[in-house]
């Protein structure tokens, strides 16, 4: 039985180190055998990988993915790279009977998603383990929420409304990078954080999107080119050639689900002043869950069931050790962070392979959030869709 879990990690940008940072840090704060540990780390330009893998603890660095696969002392390939290239990798990684990560959303179209759900079912049956990083669902908040819904405490659900708010792009001088590139990210705002959304939403609720009307919306329509030398959060050169901007800013949509609850869904980046506000609340008729990332450690819960003069929202600081995870960390009130998730991710994959069992969300529920992200789109898309208010300029 082998002692160690040697993970590839196949990209250098911030999940590259997001989930290096896991990966180290996991066998540290949770019991898990065999111990994972970031071995290599692959990305497309070799002095920059090499400087990466220093930069994130890891011992060696290569600019060949496909020889990563073949190598035989690589146990786990975890996928940290823009959509357009998830599925050629998963494939491959899976047909080689590596264990598969990969970060969401799962592929660019429903086509690649299905293929990918299918070769992990085919490699399930060989004890090959995959997963797609849809981080949020390891916070303890809401894994605390999810444990309500499912006691019954929150009851038959009527609604949920989930808004992802970030701003990064408010400043039409923000430079183009691959997330504003339809042929590599896919989409904009509604696949990189509504679809955290679409996930979060499905599994709190237990019950799928069965169809959506959406309004998508593009704000800038090109952007100065990136200026290496400015880095991403800093702005486009003066005078820099700007590109064409090829997917949403925002996205807005109302869902219906399989159990009947009504589905309110809001992704931007561009409402200023929320760097990363990931919020969902849920209401049924024997309460409601309410999380608002920009207070992690917290879950504000309303009882129905409580005599009317003691009803209203109260909030649990979920860092008690009962809470999911939260025992692995610091005293109760300390607290935990973004990174945390990422934690919990690697704990959860790891324990899946030694286990035998399926860590959740897998490609098949990864492949269902694309479908609603594809009918978002078509929605948009089709006018037929838009009534126009009678008198008011369109
Ligand atoms: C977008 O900026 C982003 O990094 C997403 O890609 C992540 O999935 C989200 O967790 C934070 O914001």
């Amino acid at each position: 039985m082998t002692t160690r879990l040697r993970v590839a990690i196949i990209g250098t940008g911030f999940m590259g180190r997001m989930h290096a940072h896991a990966w180290r840090t996991a066998p540290r704060f949770f019991d898990l055998s065999p111990a994972p540990e970031a071995a290599l780390l692959v990305g497309s330009d070799a002095a920059r990988t090499d400087a990466a893998a220093a930069a994130f603890g890891i011992p060696e660095a290569s600019d060949d993915w496909r020889a990563a696969i073949a190598r035989d002392d690589i146990d786990i390939v975890d996928i940290c790279t823009p959509g357009h290239t998830h599925a050629e990798i998963a494939l491959a990684a899976l047909s080689a009977g590596k264990h598969v990560l990969c970060e969401k959303p799962l592929a660019n179209d429903v086509a690649d998603a299905d293929r990918m759900a299918a070769a992990a079912e085919d490699a399930a049956s060989r004890g090959i383990v995959s997963m797609c990083g849809f981080s949020y669902r390891r916070t303890p908040a809401l894994s605390l929420a999810k444990r309500l819904i499912d006691d019954g405490r929150v009851g038959e659900i009527r609604h949920v409304r989930a808004q992802y708010l970030q701003d990064w792009l408010t400043n039409p001088d923000a430079p183009f990078t691959w997330r504003l590139d339809r042929d590599r990210a896919g989409s904009g705002a509604l696949g990189d954080i509504g679809a955290h959304s679409i996930d979060t939403a499905q599994w709190l609720a237990g019950s799928a999107i069965t169809g959506v009307s959406a309004t998508l919306r593009t704000f800038v329509a090109s952007r100065p080119r990136l200026d290496e030398r400015v880095g991403l959060g800093g702005h486009g050169a003066p005078g820099a050639p700007h590109e064409r901007v090829t997917v949403d800013d925002a996205a807005a949509f109302t869902a219906t689900f399989e159990n009947g609850a009504l589905g309110v869904f809001e992704a931007t980046r561009m409402a200023a002043g929320h760097r990363n506000a990931n919020r969902i609340e849920i209401n049924g008729d024997r309460g409601s869950i309410a999380f608002d990332f920009s207070f992690m450690n917290e879950l504000q819960f309303h009882d129905a069931q409580l005599p009317a003069g003691e009803q209203g929202f109260r909030r649990i600081d979920a860092t008690e050790p009962e809470h999911p995870y939260a025992g692995a960390w610091w005293p109760a009130g300390h607290g935990l962070g973004y990174e945390h998730l990422f934690t919990h991710q690697s704990v959860d994959f790891v324990r899946a392979i030694a286990g035998g069992t399926a860590p959740q969300p897998g490609f098949a529920d990864a492949a269902r959030v694309q479908r609603v992200l594809a009918a978002v789109e078509a929605s948009a898309a089709d006018e037929s869709r838009y009534t126009a208010v009678e008198g008011a300029r369109s």
